[in-house]
């Protein structure tokens, strides 16, 4: 179905949604994210074996990761040529759509190369800082969510919504670290002060994944500082498709400085208390 041509409206800034195929979107990026998760299992084997690092000594980056956006870049170059790509290995292609896809071949790249079960391919398409349609698969879990605008959140199909609300001293709280040492001797702080005052924290490793989690009710909130839009753009999609309030600290959108993501009812007290411990 193709979104009408209003121009615009209060749940559709912009038009962002306006001559945009909805629909072909998302099955685009569910195709690519199931066809790149069962290409990173099949090349795990072999892959970790070509493990080097990026950021910093314990960023890694492995051949499954950069065979994994190829594979998703020339999907989409084929469906969609004149959208803009940005990946997280490298894929930077400009096009003249006015869309972009936003591109982690895989999420979660130290759990990948460790055989820890929680690494995800996130695949998300935009405008601007719209999204209107993304899919993240876990292919060891078999679990492959995705979303689009206005239409709700899924889990292998099914529909899957936020957890009940819950007070800030009862909640389930994902998180994560950056790579550099300075960041994540803040981070620390930060989840030390923060831990006693909720019910526990949970650091699977993967943004995309923490997010989903929101979305499912796995987890009650996931917040995390400083990660890229490839990590967060499929799963914010989700996350809020399935109920869930995504900001950054200020009540803006989601950015690579800030991410909050939680029920309604839980993300006001959880954003108020992480900024008051300087998050
Ligand atoms: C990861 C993020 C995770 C963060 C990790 C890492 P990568 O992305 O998904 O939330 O805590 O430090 O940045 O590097 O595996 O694609």
């Amino acid at each position: 179905m193709t979104a009408p041509a209003d121009g615009g409206s209060a749940t559709d800034p912009a038009g962002a949604t306006a001559d945009v195929d909805l629909d072909e979107l998302g099955r685009l990026a569910v195709d690519l994210a199931e066809r790149a998760g069962e290409a990173i299992v099949e090349l795990r084997d072999g892959a970790v074996a070509t493990t080097t690092t990026k950021s910093s000594p314990t960023d890694p980056v492995t051949e499954a990761d950069r065979a994994a956006e190829r594979l998703i870049v020339d999907g989409i170059r084929r469906a969609r040529p004149d959208d803009t790509i940005t990946g997280e290995e490298g894929a930077d292609h400009v096009g003249t759509s006015g869309l972009e896809w936003h591109i982690d071949p895989i999420d979660g790249t130290t759990n990948y190369v460790y055989g820890l079960p929680a690494y995800g391919v996130s695949v998300a398409v935009g405008r601007g800082e719209r999204m209107l349609a993304g899919a993240v698969a876990n292919p060891v879990a078999g679990e492959l969510f995705a979303a689009v605008a206005g239409r709700g959140a899924t889990l292998n199909g099914d529909p899957i919504r936020v957890g009940r609300p819950v007070e800030l001293s009862a909640a389930l709280v994902a998180t994560g670290f950056g790579y550099a040492a300075e960041r994540r001797r803040g981070q620390a702080a930060v989840v030390a002060a923060l831990l006693p005052e909720i019910r526990d924290i949970r650091r699977m490793g993967s943004a995309a994944l923490d997010l989903c989690a929101v979305a499912c009710g796995r987890v009650d909130a996931y917040y995390e500082l400083g990660l890229n839009r490839w990590d967060f753009a499929a799963g914010v999609l989700i996350a809020a498709e399935a109920g869930a309030r995504c900001t950054d600290l200020g009540g803006g959108p989601p950015s690579t400085e800030f991410l909050v993501a939680a029920s309604p009812e839980l993300h006001g007290p959880l954003t108020r208390r992480l900024v008051e411990l300087g998050a």
